[in-house]
């Protein structure tokens, strides 16, 4: 009986050092870039809720109604008394719709923003007083890791929400195959795709009318000039999202209204009128190359459930 949540890894992250270092680093070559990871920070993480409640987003509804749907399945598959392990948990949300079906011994959460994590897993443990609660602050990004003794003999990996698709499908199988050595024989991994769509359907899920995925995307750069010595400045840039058919894969741009010159750190970053900043890849599989790319890392495939339109695909894979 928990109520309180324990908290694995080193605190705190140095996100700072590696928020300094990436910018440095992706705005010195050409195109500039910058890894979504640091789109995360509490206001990030926020803005990111806001977004799967736009109704252009129609990834996390639908997930949701897929998990609803397939969750008595899921519970048969893995059966009782796992650890349940959920990659990139922000709000915990999407894992109250499992509990009840799975009955998990432990619970741990894995996110890389810290107090949203901790906040969020700390709300799960009130509410589910039987379960074992705990979190864990990584950026899961630079390899696959968990604290000591968990998913040793019974676990279910939880990875929702198409996070995958920040990956590139070299990246994300190189990441399926970590997460498969992590697991025991038999272990499960649970798992959300989004899917190739018509590109107007893709497009307006990244430019809602409300705006919120373009303020996420600018903030960004207020987190820049926040925790950088950095003059950055938001108003001097625009949001831009379009699905780039040939990669198969949604792109998030900042683009600068103007010339300008922005310091950081003391140094100086030209950039030109028009110019982008990159901040997003977001992967669409379609359910072939998905289970394709699954089965290269090393894992087999036991269900794959949709919705009737198939905008989104939820796959039970095991090690
Ligand atoms: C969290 C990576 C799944 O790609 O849809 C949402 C992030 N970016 N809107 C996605 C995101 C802009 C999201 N993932």
């Amino acid at each position: 009986m928990a109520l309180a949540v324990q908290v694995h890894g080193q605190y705190p992250l140095k996100q700072q050092d590696a928020l300094r270092d990436a910018v440095l680093a992706g705005f010195s070559v050409s195109p500039k870039w910058l890894p979504p990871k640091f789109f995360y920070d509490r206001r990030g993480s926020e803005l990111f809720e806001a977004i799967c409640r736009q109704p252009e987003y129609y990834l996390t509804r639908t997930e949701e109604q897929i998990l609803v749907r397939a969750v008595r399945e899921i519970g048969e598959l893995t059966g009782p008394g796992a650890d349940l392990l959920e990659f990139g948990s922000g709000a915990s949300h999407k894992v109250r719709l499992l509990l009840e079906a799975l009955r998990p011994a432990r619970y741990l959460g894995i996110d890389i923003s810290e107090d949203f994590l901790l906040s969020s897993t700390r709300r799960l443990a009130a509410d589910y007083p039987w379960l074992d609660v705990h979190a864990f602050c990584s950026d899961f990004s630079q390899c696959a890791i968990l604290p000591e003794g968990f998913a040793s003999e019974h676990a279910l990996a939880f990875f929702p929400g198409s996070s995958l698709g920040n990956f590139t499908p070299p990246q994300a199988r190189r990441f399926l195959s970590e997460l498969q050595q992590l697991l025991p024989k038999g272990g499960g991994l649970l798992i959300g795709i989004d899917l190739v769509k018509d590109r107007k359907i893709l497009e307006a899920a990244y430019n809602d009318a409300a705006g919120i995925t373009a303020a996420f995307n600018l903030n960004l750069l207020e987190r820049i000039r926040n925790e950088l010595d950095s003059d950055i400045d938001r108003s001097r840039f625009r949001h831009r999202a379009f699905f780039n058919e040939i990669e198969s894969r949604i792109e998030m741009h900042l683009i600068s209204k103007t010339t300008q010159d922005v310091n950081i750190e003391g140094r100086q970053f030209r950039f030109e009128n028009d110019e982008s900043l990159h901040t997003e890849n977001s992967y669409k599989y379609s359910l072939e190359s998905f289970t394709a790319l699954a089965k290269s890392a090393g894992f087999e495939p036991m269900a794959c459930w949709t919705d009737l339109k198939e905008l989104f695909s939820v796959h039970y894979l095991v090690r």
